[in-house]
């Protein structure tokens, strides 16, 4: 954590009423950190300090103009479609005294700061249907409000985010290299990867890349990434750092990813990984809701082998970062990102089981707006 005083160094240089005093770190990304600040006046609003991950987000300034890019239509939409108060719906950067959106202390460090959302809540395992219904239609909204984005208007901050080809070929990288010598201990989990690799090509088909639109999607859609109010109605989509483009079906696959599992992320424990299906029904149904204004046929057919894919990706990137000494993903003890990698294919094998039945559903409920 950081001193104090480097807080209160880097504080003093955004437009601000932050009590230094007060910071707590804050949130469960695996990325950057965040820290939480309270405002000096009492009943003020509070504030997210963030040190921004520059190994991973290497060009500050491009991120910051896609950010404010995103956050400016949102609010722009909002207002135009009367969706609500876009100073609760969406996150605002707060500018640095010499008006940009971010700072760079004298140890190279990057930060910027947004208002902190009160009253609202995030759920790292989700618990009702009414939560994974809101969160659909957070993320169904999101993407409808960004479809009028051209593609090729947000910048790459993270080039082949989610081209699961590069993610592969990454994973040989870091098995030929092998610099931690842990590639002989996750030889079962290299089968897996290979068993599936194939049918996880789908994106990269020719077919499936001349049907499917590019569109600006969020692509870190776990369901901490939507604040919900104290009523559990969907309120803001959060961390906007890689809005970028892509295929929708990425956005739908990594929110079910998070929303049907019936524990977290990293499980240790492979047989509590359950398949909550009515919480996929739910968020079928809030996500259509909005999205199915804009969604072609193509992309309604994709969404499930989305959502085989994300946690197929997320194993991959989870096991070549393993085997690379763990040096992307923030860990919270040894092996952790084998046992993060191991919960995902453990919950792809249960949704491969399921696929056919989850797709009847997006189907179904897709005719309703027909
Ligand atoms: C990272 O930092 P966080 O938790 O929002 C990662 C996502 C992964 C996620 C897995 C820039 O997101 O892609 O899906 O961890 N973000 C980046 O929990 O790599
Ligand atoms: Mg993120």
């Amino acid at each position: 954590m950081q001193s104090s005083k480097n807080i209160a160094e880097v504080v003093s240089h955004f437009k601000c009423a932050a009590d230094v005093g007060s910071q707590k770190a804050y949130g469960s990304g695996h990325i950057n950190d965040t820290f939480k600040l309270k405002n000096v006046s009492p009943g003020g609003a509070d504030y997210l300090l963030q040190r921004i991950n520059h190994k991973i987000f290497t060009n500050v300034e491009k991120l910051t103009d896609n950010m404010r890019k995103v956050t400016e239509h949102l609010k722009s939409k909002i207002n135009a479609l009367g969706y609500g108060d876009p100073m609760k719906e969406v996150m605002t950067l707060i500018p640095t005294t010499n008006g940009s959106f971010f700072y760079k202390d004298s140890d190279g460090d990057y930060w910027r700061m947004f208002y902190f959302l009160g009253d609202t809540k995030s759920y790292d395992v989700v618990e009702t249907q009414k939560q994974a219904y809101e969160g659909g239609k957070a993320f169904g909204k999101f993407q409808y409000m960004l479809s009028d984005i051209p593609a090729g208007e947000i910048y790459e901050v993270i080039p082949d985010f989610h081209n699961i080809q590069k993610r592969l070929q990454h994973l040989d990288e870091a098995i030929a290299k092998d610099t931690h010598g842990r590639v002989a201990s996750v030889t079962p989990e290299l089968e897996i990867v290979k068993h599936y690799a194939e049918a996880m090509q789908y994106f990269q088909q020719p077919g499936q890349v001349a049907a499917l639109p590019k569109r600006v999607i969020h692509n870190d859609t776990k369901f901490n990434n939507v604040l919900l109010d104290s009523n559990d109605e969907a309120q803001c989509v959060i961390d906007l750092e890689t809005v970028m483009d892509g295929y929708v079906a990425y956005d739908f696959g990594d929110a079910i990813r998070t929303i049907i599992n019936t524990t977290t992320e990293d499980e240790a424990d492979l047989s509590k990984i359950q398949l909550n299906m009515p919480l996929f029904d739910a968020y079928v149904k809030g996500y259509l809701k909005e999205a199915s204004k804009f969604l072609t046929d193509a992309e309604v057919n994709s969404l499930m082998k989305g959502a085989l894919l994300l946690p197929y990706m997320q194993a991959v990137r989870f096991l070549t970062d393993h085997i690379n000494g763990d040096t992307y993903f923030k860990i919270k003890f040894e092996g952790h990102n084998l046992q993060r990698a191991r919960a995902q294919f453990q919950l792809l094998k249960m949704l491969d089981a399921h696929a056919g039945q989850m797709h009847q559903t997006i189907l179904t409920e897709m005719e309703s707006y027909k």
